[in-house]
């Protein structure tokens, strides 16, 4: 069919937005983007079910995805601009253009002043799955002349970033396992059960996952005993030794002969000098670093590299320890070494749906470092652990005006009550959000933002690693809810109003901007689609458009080339070929030798909950009523310290102190204390700060000490902690006395 014919199937078209009725949507918190049926009645979406037909997820959801309109309905939303009118978390309604003329002759009194180095902006984990929100901030910023940016990545990806910068020449492109024909897969430092897989976009991991242990083996490296390892294979270690597992891996694949080398020849430079440093590895005593013994750490390295088809995929767990980047580049080490690069069922590339697209972004990390500590950019963004200090200490460059949208770093972020100071010492805050979370509240206003249920969208984020291809495109369910905006119409207004230009490429896009003439990002993204591996290319041949795809409302499965073929030309090095021992190795390797040290006595970890996503939605009782925010203890480590199970303990480092619950477990080994992040709530939201949790990131430090340097990597696993019981009796006094 050439998409010139008219559209198939007309009649499957979703409805007009808030029209009642069954809507087929997708989800957008988490990777899996999983297609939701969404009942509308009266203009509001008021059930949420699984889409079934959907031929990507088919019927795979979470109860997060179910609940979705809980949030978007909820009575605690955001609904109209707030302004402060008085303490942290004190706001008052205004109108949009009251709003938007105070933000705008403020900014443009900063920008006269300070110019654009003293406005910064943080964009927060959602941002990545609201595809207008997430081209246009870029026009924001571009507008405003702001080059300075927070986001996650330095509590999430950054060092899987910096080492596929160092191995693959481009920061942006990830590998990730093709698990639809993988024998064996090593998995570290993920929970796929619950996170419902990162850097890795398979809604249905579990029937994946089952699969290959059927046909062969799961191995899941990890200090918690988590959903995944308990129904796969566990290997446990502690918290940040997982790097001696990879390196007595590698030794044992050197000795024992099993090194892919035409491969590697083929694909790869620096063979030698990483066969050089490796045999500095006694395997022996990785083993023991790790926690294994060394014939079931030689006998994982001999199974992993004799199964043809078998990748190892990590995840956050690697990524936010003083080691992290070598961590992150020893695991591609160990893929491309035993010839499971760019094969069905090891680590491969994917293929994009948008033109251009294909040939990567080169580059991606330095060109630039923070004001604060000198700590390398990391995909043009600054460490978090700088982010008070940026704002608080004088000189060129101090921020003054910050944007926040789609996060909430006071609980993701390190800081506590000097990122709080910080906030509060700003001359202009703004804060993107549909609620008054934890950072919101010391905005100086707060601007209702649209949620998913209210967009048209398309899973963009995960176009370029999509295991199985497959395109959505949604209409919005229902119309924007009370006042909310789209961020892309706001940033634009904001820009206007502060006589700034929007920025544009061409000189026809320019008179169409002169003219009002915009087309919605979404709107621009159909010519790259269009010109793509599996556009229609303009009527020329069958393929997809956003017209075309409008008659398939459950989404649709697409062609791509196979992910294996020419993966080479992707890489950002001209010639095509890995760097196995990049200056970035070789100087992490100097410093590992120099600094390793073992993990503490007790040891901290995070985890997550099939309920939560990171830091909000826990305003929705159904989610939050079971969920228990608590600090998981050895049964060894209760009696030493003289926990019980159920009770109070308080813990501390240097960097901070709280109180939490506690639950004595077999979960985590000897040593090692897990509990989740996100909260300790006292925002707009009444459930959440009903809630028990605490914000454990206060125990995270701040400045370049409590950073990996080379990727700005926030210190948040395996950190050092203490512990003492609290009696309860004692606890309940502290608690009257302060209420
Ligand atoms: N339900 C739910 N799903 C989510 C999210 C959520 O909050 N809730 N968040 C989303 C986001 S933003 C992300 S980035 C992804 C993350 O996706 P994943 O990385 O799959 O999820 P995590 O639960 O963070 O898994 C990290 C694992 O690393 C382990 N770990 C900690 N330290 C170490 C270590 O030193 N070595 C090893 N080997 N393991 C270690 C932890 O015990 C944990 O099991 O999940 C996404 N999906
Ligand atoms: N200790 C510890 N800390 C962590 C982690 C950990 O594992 N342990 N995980 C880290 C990771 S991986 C991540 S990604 C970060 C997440 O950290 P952040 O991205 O800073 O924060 P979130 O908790 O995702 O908060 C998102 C906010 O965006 C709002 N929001 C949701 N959708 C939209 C939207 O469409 N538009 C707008 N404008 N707002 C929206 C929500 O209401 C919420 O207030 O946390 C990190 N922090
Ligand atoms: S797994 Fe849950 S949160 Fe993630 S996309 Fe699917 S329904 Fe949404
Ligand atoms: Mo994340």
């Amino acid at each position: 069919m050439s998409s010139a014919e008219p559209v198939a199937n007309i009649e499957a078209r979703c409805p007009p937005p808030g029209e009642d009725g069954v809507h087929f949507t997708f989800c957008r918190l988490c990777e899996a983007v999983c297609g939701l049926a969404v009942t509308v009645k009266g203009g509001k979406a008021v059930a949420i079910a699984p889409d079934k037909l959907n031929p990507h997820s088919q019927g795979h959801v979470c109860v997060k995805g179910m609940n979705f309109h809980e949030t978007a309905n909820d009575p605690d939303r955001v609904l109209t601009p707030l302004k402060r009118v008085g303490a942290p978390g004190e706001f008052a309604p205004v109108s949009w253009d009251e709003a938007l003329d105070d933000i705008a002759m403020r900014l443009r009194a900063i920008l006269d002043e300070r110019g654009p180095e003293a406005v910064a902006f943080y964009i927060g984990n959602p941002s990545s799955f609201a595809t207008d929100l997430a081209i246009s901030h870029g026009g924001f910023m571009k507008a405003l002349g702001a080059r300075k940016g927070y986001s996650p990545g330095s509590q999430d990806s950054n060092a899987r970033s910096v080492a596929n910068f160092a191995l693959f020449g481009s920061a942006m492109l990830n590998a990730f396992p093709d698990l639809k024909d993988c024998d064996l897969l090593l998995v570290l430092g993920a929970n796929p059960l619950v996170s419902n897989g990162s850097i890795l976009f398979a809604p249905r991991i579990r029937h994946d996952l089952d699969a290959i242990a059927a046909r062969g083996r799961v191995i899941v490296v990890d200090p918690r005993a988590t959903e995944t390892a308990r129904r796969y294979e566990h290997v446990p270690v502690r918290p940040n030794t997982d790097i001696w597992l990879l390196l007595g891996m590698l030794r044992t694949i050197f000795e024992e002969g099993l090194v892919d080398r035409e491969a590697v020849a083929e694909h790869a430079h620096e063979l030698d000098r990483l066969e050089a440093e490796i045999a500095r590895v006694d395997v022996a005593q990785a083993a023991s670093l790790c926690g294994m013994a060394e014939e079931a750490l030689r006998d994982l390295a001999r199974a992993f590299a004799t199964t043809p088809r078998a990748a190892a995929y990590s995840r956050v767990g690697l990524c936010r320890g003083p080691f992290a980047t070598l961590a992150n580049c020893m695991v591609t080490a160990l893929n491309v070494v035993a010839g499971k690069f760019g094969r069905h069922g090891g680590m491969i590339f994917g293929y994009t749906l948008l033109a251009g697209s294909d040939r990567n972004s080169v580059g991606g990390y330095g060109g630039g470092t923070t004001r604060i500590g000198n700590i390398p950019l990391v995909h043009k963004y600054s460490a978090s652990a700088v982010m008070p200090d940026d704002i608080l200490v004088e000189g060129e460059g101090q921020v003054r005006a910050l944007f926040q949208t789609a996060g909430n770093p006071v609980l993701s972020a390190p800081g506590g009550e000097r990122l709080e100071l910080a906030l509060q010492s700003l001359d202009l805050f703004v804060a993107f959000d549909f609620y008054v979370n934890e950072s919101a509240r010391f905005a100086d206003y707060v601007l209702p933002s649209t949620t998913f249920l209210e967009r048209a969208d398309f899973p963009y984020v995960c176009f370029n690693i999509l295991m199985r291809p497959f395109v959505h495109y949604t209409e919005a369910v229902v119309e924007p809810i009370g006042e909310a905006r789209h961020e892309h119409d706001v940033y634009r207004e904001i820009v206007r109003r502060a006589g700034l230009a929007w920025p544009t490429r061409t000189p026809e896009e320019r008179e169409a901007e002169d003219r009002g003439d915009i087309e919605t990002p979404v709107e621009k993204m159909d010519k790259a689609l269009r010109t793509g591996f599996a556009g229609d290319r303009f009527g020329e041949r069958e393929g997809w458009s956003i017209e075309r795809l409008r008659g398939y409302r459950h989404g649709v499965m697409v062609d791509l080339p196979d992910p294996t073929e020419g993966w080479w030309t992707r890489l950002g090095y001209a010639d095509h070929k890995l760097r196995l021992f990049h200056e970035i190795v070789e100087a992490e390797f100097a410093r590992f030798w120099r600094e390793w040290s073992p993990p503490p006595r007790l040891a901290l970890i995070g985890r997550r909950d099939i309920r939560s996503i990171n830091s909000w939605m826990h305003n929705v009782d159904k989610l939050v009523r079971s969920q228990e925010a608590a600090l998981l203890v050895h049964p060894d480590d209760a009696a030493e310290f003289g926990l019980a199970d159920g009770g109070h303990a308080r813990i501390w480092n240097k960097h901070g102190a709280l109180e939490v619950e506690v639950s004595v477990t077999e979960e985590v080994a000897p040593g090692t204390l897990c509990y989740p992040h996100g909260w300790g709530h006292r925002g707009g939201w009444k459930r959440a700060n009903a809630t028990p949790g605490r914000n454990i990131n206060v125990l995270l430090g701040l400045g370049v000490e409590s950073v990996e340097f080379v990727s700005g990597t926030t210190l948040m696993d395996g950190i050092e902690v203490s512990i003492a019981p609290i009696h309860d009796n004692e606890e309940l006094a502290a608690r009257t006395a302060a209420e």
